[in-house]
């Protein structure tokens, strides 16, 4: 027993000194070459190439054909447009001679060098390729050998399901453009899953239809907190990574929250702006989303800490409403305050359908500079309403962000390069550095960022993105 680890360990050391066929794992494929060199090796089994690999720009330049058979690439090249291809699982990427423009699953991509022919060999950049698929690149610089390791795992695409409160709802397809641009990046399946009604049942009956076809991850904006959990440890527990994004569930039935921005601050910030503009006096109501939405529950809590401030004194919080995030009953609900509340000064309601459905409302009803309006707008459904002055001012945050914040952290739990864990870091693309800090009921929590305010100077701008 003894001697067979001492000469486990005289093998690696001998692999590392003299570069011999590195020790691999199960279903790993180690992938070696040394610049300037014909002699190749994949998972220690020699092979010789037709061109040695280079250096140019700093970058290993390989020939084409035989890194994408190392890599189990399906290889294409087409002699008119100069192209080469490379497609594994749901990864396509295409380079072309001469051009630092690569293109992965249709996205473009810059190289730092190009693809070109050497001696009527065409050779590519080897790191590009590699870390593309998802496989590790090493590089020593003085034996100028290059590692490549592909794990198991790598090739495959991963099934996620985006699950959002219900159809029909703007802010959501906005989020799903995210997650797709996430997914794609990966070579992921993204799809997108909404229950008619923001119901926690309808969600419920989707995630068992999903349990059932053993998708790879979930990311779900829950219509209730706890009625969820339930079906997500279910989830959990047939080997799924759910997480939740916009509105949470406690943190029983999720491994990571991606929570859009402070709660507190969005609660706070509403009743101010609202404040200001009617100078802190007359009665005041919510129109929210469903009564179990989580998010809006959270946010109206905070709206009603603000309302304790003395300033407040003479500003009555007369109702709380709620239109379901449906557009009609959300608009029901409005002229049903405009009736009850004669004297009703301001509205805050803190959803995108909420707002844009009060604010169609407010101006049927001529009511539009007599009752303030703000809360949670979608620029692009707000921008005529506050253009004329309807609203003068609400917030928001990017949904395009936060769905593609959200999808890649769900590709990252599956692929285990994040674990979810309290102080963990990890790199969201586009997004940049992330780091995931602990939330006492929502557990593992990663922010996108603080809301922004939209009013008539900016709103035409943002119109055009969300
Ligand atoms: C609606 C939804 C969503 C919320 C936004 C502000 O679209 O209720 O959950 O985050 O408004």
């Amino acid at each position: 027993m003894k001697k067979a680890v001492v000469m486990l360990l005289v093998f690696a050391l001998l692999a590392g000194v003299f570069g011999l066929a590195p020790i691999r794992a199960a279903g790993e494929v180690v992938i070696q070459m040394t610049i300037g060199s014909t002699k190749a090796y994949v998972n220690s089994k020699e092979v010789i190439l037709d061109q040695p690999p280079v250096i140019e720009n700093s970058r290993t330049l390989v020939p084409f054909r035989f890194i994408g058979e190392a890599l189990g690439a399906k290889i294409g090249w087409d002699p008119v447009k100069k192209t080469v291809s490379y497609v594994l699982g749901n990864m396509n990427i295409v380079l072309t001679i001469g051009s630092t423009t690569a293109f992965v699953n249709s996205v473009a991509t810059k190289l730092d060098v190009a693809p070109k022919i050497l001696s009527g060999r065409t050779v590519v950049p080897v790191r590009f390729i590699s870390e593309t698929i998802g496989a590790k690149v090493d590089w020593n610089s003085s034996t100028k050998m290059v590692t490549i390791t592909v794990s198991a795992k790598v090739a495959k695409a991963y099934n996620i399901v985006m699950i959002v409160k219900n159809s029909g709802n703007p802010f959501f397809e906005a989020a799903q453009k995210g997650g797709q641009e996430a997914a794609t990046k990966f070579g992921d399946k993204l799809i997108f899953q909404a229950p008619e009604a923001a119901t926690a049942e309808g969600q419920i009956s989707i995630i068992e239809a999903l349990i059932a076809q053993k998708v790879d991850g979930i990311l779900i904006s829950a219509n209730d907190k706890d009625a969820l959990v339930p079906a997500c440890k279910k989830a959990l527990g047939a080997g799924i990574k759910v997480i939740c994004w916009d509105s949470a569930i406690a943190k029983e039935g999720t491994l990571l929250y991606v929570n859009q921005a402070d709660p507190e601050q969005i609660g706070r910030i509403e009743v101010q702006f609202l404040g200001k503009q009617l100078n802190y006096e007359g009665d005041i109501a919510i129109l929210s989303a469903t009564a179990e939405a989580t998010n809006q529950n959270i946010w109206i809590g905070w709206m009603k800490e603000e309302l304790k401030d003395p300033k407040y004194a003479k500003m009555k919080l007369v109702a709380t409403v709620y239109g379901n995030d449906e557009r009609e009953k959300s608009y029901d609900e409005a002229l049903g305050l405009f009736k009850t509340y004669p004297n009703l000064k301001g509205i805050i309601s803190p959803t995108t359908v909420g707002i844009a459905a009060t604010a169609r409302a407010l101006e049927d009803q001529k009511l539009n500079g007599k009752i303030a309006l703000t809360g949670l707008g979608l620029p692009s459904e707000m921008k005529e309403y506050v253009l004329d002055g309807t609203c003068k001012g609400m917030f928001l945050w990017n949904p395009v962000d936060l769905g593609y914040l959200a999808t890649y952290a769900t590709h990252l739990l599956i692929s285990g390069e994040l674990k979810g864990n309290v102080g963990e870091q990890f790199t969201a693309g586009r997004m940049g550095d992330r780091k995931i800090v602990s939330d006492a009921t929502f557990g593992p929590t990663v922010f996108l960022g603080p809301p922004f305010e939209f009013n008539k100077d900016n709103i035409e701008e943002w119109a055009k993105v969300y």
